[in-house]
């Protein structure tokens, strides 16, 4: 198994809209092994495929405090949104930013398994905000997204220090 690195924010990659898969085959499982190393490893709780410069439907996701209930989605697609809810997101791709975004508070999701085994799952709570959270990777959003504008350019701006920073650095 392999460690990948994770896209940065404003990274243009991130922006690509993910492609469907068409066939889940050993390259495809082998993928996903990879994604779950570096979900654990970032620590993370969830992990999109556009994230690792992958253009492709699959998420990684596991929520659990153990680290061992890993859910893997492929061809993820929301088929019903109930309610409203209020919960602080970080994300992998914008290091040391937590911030609150609304979003649906339950979700009905429907994907196929790793066996290619159509799938739906209801999921609410923090499950329902990483499923939504990750379906917007693949559809090259980032939270930061769903910001006001002025958050949205305290951000950008952090990042852009940042990577003057590492450029006078190297
Ligand atoms: O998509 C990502 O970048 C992963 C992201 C998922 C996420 C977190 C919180 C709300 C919505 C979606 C993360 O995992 S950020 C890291 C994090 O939240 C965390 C890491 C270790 C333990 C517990 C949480
Ligand atoms: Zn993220």
């Amino acid at each position: 198994m392999a460690l990948f690195s994770i896209l940065r924010f404003p990274d243009p990659r991130l922006r690509k809209i993910a492609a469907p898969v068409a066939q889940i085959d050993a390259s495809v499982r082998a993928l996903v092994a990879d994604m779950a190393e570096t979900m654990y490893a970032a620590p993370g709780i969830g992990l999109a495929a556009t994230q690792v410069d992958v253009h492709q439907q699959i998420v990684v996701i596991d929520i659990s405090e153990e680290r061992n209930q890993l859910r893997v989605f492929v061809n993820p697609r929301i088929t019903r949104r109930d309610g409203l809810q209020t919960h602080e997101e970080g994300c992998l791709s914008v290091p040391d930013i937590y911030e609150k975004v609304e979003r649906a508070a339950a979700v009905r999701v429907e994907y196929l398994d790793l066996g290619g085994k159509p799938q739906t799952l209801d999921a609410d709570g923090l499950l329902a905000v990483c499923i939504q959270h990750e379906i917007d990777h693949l559809q090259g959003k980032v939270f930061v997204d769903h910001l006001s504008q002025l958050k949205q350019a305290r951000i950008r701006d952090k990042f852009a220090k940042r990577a003057r920073k590492n450029a006078a650095k190297n």
